[in-house]
C-alpha cells in the first residue's frame, strides 16, 4: 500500500467515520481532527514564535495532544497484569436445565459470546510470558441474562484457604518490597518464607513447581473455577459444581530452561501464539466440564469442599463435558479491551450461585473493588468491553465518565411518575434469585478444622505424577529454593516437603544445602482426628479419596495431532529443494507451521537451482521458539551449517529440551556435526535407511520421503521425548 499524501483522506475526504460497530472506529477515516472535532492543517509542527521558536501556550491542539499522552496509563492489575485477551463464543451441547436454569445453558443452537484473558499472576504488565506461575484463565459470558464472568485459572487449587491472607501471599511473591527485585518470579526469600510458615499452600506449591506453571501454549492448558459453585434448576434444587476447561489439543508445557531462555528471546511468547493461531484461522477451543455434587454428599469426601487448597478426584466425581468455548477474533485494541475488560467473580447469572468458600466470599468483594482505582470510577460497567448485551435500566447515575444520558426525572424506586417503573422481574423471567441457603452459626474468627489436612492431596498429586513429571517437580524445587539465601527458610520448606513424601524432600534436599530429612511416619502425615471429624461429620467410614488420580498428570495427555505446532527447517545455499518441499508440505497438511531458517532473510538458491523464500534469518530466532526443527539435505547447506555455531547450538538446544528432530540426505551430518548424543542416527554403512531413535527421525534414502515425513510427524505429534538420557549432557 502506498503512503497516504497529507490532505489525501482514504475515503475521499468525507468527514463520515464509518463504524464497524458500534464503539469501533477507524482512525485513518477522514482528515484529523482534534477531540473537539476541528481539523487539524499540521501534526508535525509545534506553533511557534518563528521556526526557531519559543513554543505558544495557546496550541491547543499540540497541548491537547500531549495532555493525552500524558494520561494514557492506568494502574496495572495488582495481580494478573500481565495478560492477552480474545473473543469467541461459547455453545452448550445439550439442555442443561436438570441442572441449571442457567438461560445460555439450554439451547445448542445459541452461541454466547465470551471475551477471555489469559494471564500470568506475578509480573507487571511489561514481563515475560515465560516465567514459572499460574496462568489466568478469566472468561466473560455476554449471555441473555447478563454477564457470568467465570474467573479461573490454570491450577485447580490455590495457595490459601481464606481470602483474608491473599494480600499477605500477594507481597510475598510479589518482588521484594525494598529492592523490587526479582521481577514475575517466587524464586527468593519472601515468598518461601511465606510459603515455609503456610502449610495450607503445600498442595498448591506442587503444582507451582510442576510443568503446569511453565505451559506451551494458553491454547494447550486446562482451565479451572478453583471454588465450589453451585448449580440451581427451576424448580429451586441446588447440586454443587466444580466448572472445568479441557483444552481439545491436550496439555503441553516448555521445559524450564527454554522458558527461560524464551523470556530473553521471545518475552511475548504466549501473547504471540495466541494471536497467531486465531489470525491463522487455528482457533483455540476448551470443552466446559462439569463436575456435579448432589448437595446430599457435601460431606462425603476426605476434604472439605469448601477449601480451595483441595480438588475433587475426576475419579470420584467424573467431569461431564458439556459445551464448548471457541476463540475467533483478536483484539482490535489492547487497551480499550484486554486492558479495560473488568471481570468479577460476583458477576452471575440465576442458575449459577456462590458456595460458602472463604476465598470466594473474598474474591466477591475484592473484584469490583479494585476497579474502582484501577479503571477510575464506578462506570467501567459502561466501558465497551464490559457492557453486557441484556439491557440495563437502574437508577444508578452519575459518577466519572458517565455515558448514559438518562432521560425523564424519575431516578429513583419506588416512583408513581415513572409508572412505578422499571418493573422487577420473577426468577421465572430470569430474575437473578439466590439460592435460599440456611446459614446460622456463632459470629468468630476461625478456619474450620475440616481444612486442617494439608498434606493429602500435595501427596496424591505427588504420586500421580509420571517419573519425568516427578523429576522437574524436584529440580523446580531446587532451583526455586536454590535461589533463597535463607537456610532456615529452605530447611522449613524441606520439613515442609518432607510431610508430603520424603524422596521428594531428600531430593530436593540434595540440591539446596540442606541435609536429608528424617523419614516420617504416616501417622505424622495423617489428617488430625479434629479434621477428620469435620468433614465427615461423624460418618469417617463413608468418606471418599483415592490414592492416585491419573487426571493430575499431563503423562497422558492428547497426542494425535500436529495442528498449529512450529516446525523449523534449517537451511542454507545449496539446500536440497526438493527434499524441503515434500517434507514441508507433509508437515503442512498436518496442520503444522513451518518456516525455513537460514542465514539471512530473503531468498536462498536450492541445490537445483530455484530461488526458496526464507522466513526467518538465524539471528532473529531460536529454537525456543519452535516445537521440532527438521534438516533437509544439501551437501553445500549442510556444509555451511557445519560452519555456523548457530546452527549446532539450534540443533543442540532441541535436542536438550527434548524436541522432536527430523534430518533428510546429508542433513543427518549436521546431526553427527552437533553434540546430540545417545541415540542412533541413520548411517548410510550400518543404520537403516530409516530410523526413529527417541524422537529423532533420520534417513539416508531420500528416493521415497513419504514414510520419513510420517514418522516425523509422529514424533511431533508426541510432543516432547523425555526418554533421552543424553539430554542432560548436551551443553547448550
Ligand atoms: Fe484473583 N484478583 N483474587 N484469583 N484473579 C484479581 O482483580 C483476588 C484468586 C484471578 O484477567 C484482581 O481485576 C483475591 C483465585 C484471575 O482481568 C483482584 C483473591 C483465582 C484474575 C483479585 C484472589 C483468581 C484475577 C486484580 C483471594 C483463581 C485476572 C485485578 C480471595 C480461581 C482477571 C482484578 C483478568 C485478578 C483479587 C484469588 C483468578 C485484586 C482477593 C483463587 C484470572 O481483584
Amino acid at each position: 500500500m502506498s503512503v497516504r499524501q497529507k490532505n489525501e483522506p482514504v475515503d475521499g475526504g468525507q468527514r463520515k467515520v464509518e463504524s464497524l460497530e458500534p464503539n469501533r472506529e477507524d482512525p485513518t477515516a477522514g482528515y484529523l481532527s482534534t477531540e473537539q472535532g476541528q481539523l487539524v492543517d499540521d501534526t508535525d509542527n509545534s506553533l511557534k514564535v518563528g521556526p526557531r521558536g519559543p513554543t505558544l501556550l495557546e496550541d491547543h491542539h499540540l497541548r491537547e495532544k500531549i495532555t493525552h499522552f500524558d494520561h494514557e496509563r492506568i494502574p496495572e492489575r495488582v495481580v494478573h497484569a500481565r495478560g492477552t485477551g480474545a473473543h469467541g463464543f461459547f455453545q452448550v451441547y445439550a439442555p442443561m436445565a436438570e441442572y441449571t436454569r442457567a438461560a445460555f445453558l439450554q439451547d445448542p443452537a445459541v452461541k454466547t459470546p465470551v471475551f477471555v484473558r489469559f494471564s500470568t499472576v506475578v509480573g507487571s504488565r511489561g514481563s515475560a510470558d515465560t516465567a514459572r506461575d499460574v496462568r489466568g484463565f478469566a472468561t466473560k459470558f455476554y449471555t441473555e441474562e447478563g454477564n457470568f464472568d467465570l474467573v479461573g485459572n490454570n491450577i485447580p487449587v490455590f495457595f490459601i484457604q481464606d481470602g483474608i491472607k491473599f494480600p499477605d501471599l500477594v507481597h510475598a511473591i510479589k518482588p521484594e518490597h525494598d529492592r523490587e527485585i526479582p521481577q514475575a518470579s517466587s524464586a527468593h526469600d519472601t515468598f518461601w518464607d511465606f510459603a515455609s510458615l503456610m502449610p495450607e499452600s503445600t498442595h498448591m506449591l506442587l503444582w507451582i513447581l510442576s510443568d503446569r506453571a511453565i505451559p506451551r501454549s494458553f491454547r494447550m492448558m486446562e482451565g479451572f473455577g478453583v471454588h465450589t459453585f453451585r448449580l440451581v434448576n427451576a424448580a429451586g434444587k441446588a447440586r454443587f459444581v466444580k466448572f472445568h476447561w479441557k483444552p481439545l489439543l491436550g496439555v503441553h508445557s516448555l521445559v524450564w530452561d527454554e522458558a527461560q531462555k524464551l523470556a530473553g528471546k521471545d518475552p511475548d511468547f504466549h501473547r504471540r501464539d495466541l494471536w497467531e493461531a486465531i489470525d491463522k484461522g487455528d482457533f483455540p477451543e476448551y470443552e466446559l466440564g462439569l463436575q456435579i455434587i448432589e448437595e446430599s454428599d457435601e460431606h462425603a469426601f476426605d476434604f472439605d469442599l469448601l477449601d480451595a487448597t483441595k480438588l475433587v478426584p475426576e475419579e470420584l466425581v467424573p467431569v461431564q463435558r458439556i459445551g464448548k468455548l471457541t476463540l475467533t477474533r483478536n483484539t482490535d485494541d489492547f487497551f480499550a479491551e484486554t486492558e479495560q475488560v473488568a471481570y468479577h467473580t460476583g458477576n452471575i447469572v440465576s442458575g449459577i450461585d456462590f458456595s460458602d468458600d472463604p476465598l470466594l466470599q473474598v474474591r466477591n468483594f475484592s473484584y469490583i473493588d479494585t476497579q474502582l482505582t484501577r479503571l477510575g470510577g464506578p462506570n467501567f460497567t459502561e466501558i465497551p468491553i464490559n457492557r453486557p448485551l441484556a439491557p440495563v435500566h437502574n437508577m444508578n447515575q452519575d459518577g466519572f465518565m458517565q455515558q448514559r444520558i438518562k432521560v425523564g426525572r424519575v431516578n429513583y424506586t419506588p416512583n408513581s411518575l415513572g409508572g412505578g417503573c422499571p418493573a422487577m422481574a420473577t426468577m421465572a423471567q430470569g430474575a437473578l434469585v439466590h439460592y435460599p441457603e440456611h446459614v446460622e452459626g456463632t459470629k468468630l474468627r476461625a478456619r474450620s478444622p475440616s481444612f486442617k489436612d494439608h498434606y493429602t492431596q500435595a501427596t496424591l498429586f505427588w504420586n500421580s505424577q509420571s517419573d519425568v513429571e516427578k523429576e522437574h517437580i524436584i529440580r523446580a524445587g531446587r532451583f526455586e529454593l536454590g535461589k533463597v539465601a535463607s537456610l532456615d527458610v529452605r530447611q522449613r520448606m524441606i520439613d515442609g516437603f518432607n510431610k508430603v513424601d520424603h524422596e521428594l524432600a531428600s531430593r530436593i534436599a540434595e540440591g539446596v544445602g540442606v541435609a536429608p530429612p528424617p523419614k516420617l511416619g504416616a501417622v505424622l502425615r495423617a489428617p488430625t482426628p479434629q479434621a477428620a471429624a469435620g468433614v465427615a461429620k461423624g460418618k469417617a467410614s463413608s468418606r471418599r479419596s483415592v490414592d492416585r488420580s491419573e487426571a493430575l498428570s499431563m503423562a497422558k495427555t492428547v497426542k494425535n495431532t500436529i495442528k498449529s505446532r512450529r516446525v523449523a527447517i534449517l537451511a542454507a545455499a545449496g539446500v536440497a529443494g526438493g527434499e524441503l518441499r515434500v517434507v514441508r508440505a507433509a508437515l503442512e497438511a498436518g496442520g503444522a507451521h513451518v518456516q525455513v531458517i537460514a542465514p539471512h532473510l530473503g531468498e536462498i538458491k536450492t541445490a537445483e537451482g530455484d530461488m526458496l523464500k526464507v522466513d526467518a534469518s538465524l539471528l532473529t530466532t531460536a529454537s525456543v521458539m519452535y516445537d521440532a526443527v527438521f534438516i533437509p539435505g544439501g551437501a553445500a547447506s549442510v556444509a555451511a551449517m557445519e560452519e555456523n555455531g548457530g546452527f549446532i547450538h539450534f540443533i543442540n538446544e532441541a535436542f536438550k529440551h527434548h524436541k522432536p528432530i527430523g534430518a533428510s540426505g546429508e542433513g543427518v551430518d549436521l546431526l553427527l556435526a552437533s553434540d546430540i548424543q545417545g541415540v542412533d542416527l541413520a548411517d548410510p554403512q550400518s543404520a537403516p535407511p530409516l530410523l526413529t531413535d527417541q524422537g529423532v527421525v533420520t534417513t539416508r534414502d531420500v528416493s521415497d520421503l513419504d514414510p520419513f515425513a510420517q514418522a516425523l510427524i509422529a514424533s511431533i505429534m508426541a510432543h516432547r521425548h523425555w526418554d533421552r538420557p543424553g539430554a542432560e549432557a548436551v551443553p547448550a
